[in-house]
């Protein structure tokens, strides 16, 4: 019994599966006001789909796709690489199972580590006292 993962655990791991647990819990899901956290999960999957959805593969990103998707979501970030091949190593960082496409799991990986990385940055600023 110790063994069983935790619910919570569970939903972690497939967030997807927690995004369709929770439409079934509340089928009026887009009559209700969706908060700050539901309206950024939901981008996620739009954006995701906006570009993955432009060639015959529409559940996976191909490179075209993913350079297209950053060059316009990410337009700041890529601009802060000088690299050329940027988009080339984050497509090979990201595809964890190297069939060549990058899948909604894999291009969460990409957002979450971006996010953790502006949130260090968040914390540094608060931490340094402001000059006045
Ligand atoms: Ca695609
Ligand atoms: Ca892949």
């Amino acid at each position: 019994m110790t063994n069983q993962p935790s619910a919570m655990v569970e939903i972690y791991q497939k967030p997807l599966t927690c995004l369709l647990i929770y439409s079934e819990l509340c089928p009026n899901l887009s009559a209700v006001m969706p908060s700050q956290l539901e309206s950024a999960m939901e981008s996620l999957i739009m954006v995701f789909h906006r570009y993955s959805d432009k060639d015959g593969k529409r559940n996976t990103l191909s490179k075209k796709e993913l350079k297209q998707l950053m060059e316009t979501e990410l337009a700041s970030f890529l601009k802060s690489q000088k690299d050329p091949a940027t988009i080339d190593k984050i497509m090979k960082d990201l595809d964890q199972n190297g069939d060549g496409e990058v899948s909604f799991e894999e291009f969460v990986s990409l957002v979450v580590g971006l996010s953790i990385a502006c949130e260090e940055i968040y914390q540094l600023q608060s931490k340094t006292p402001s000059k006045k």
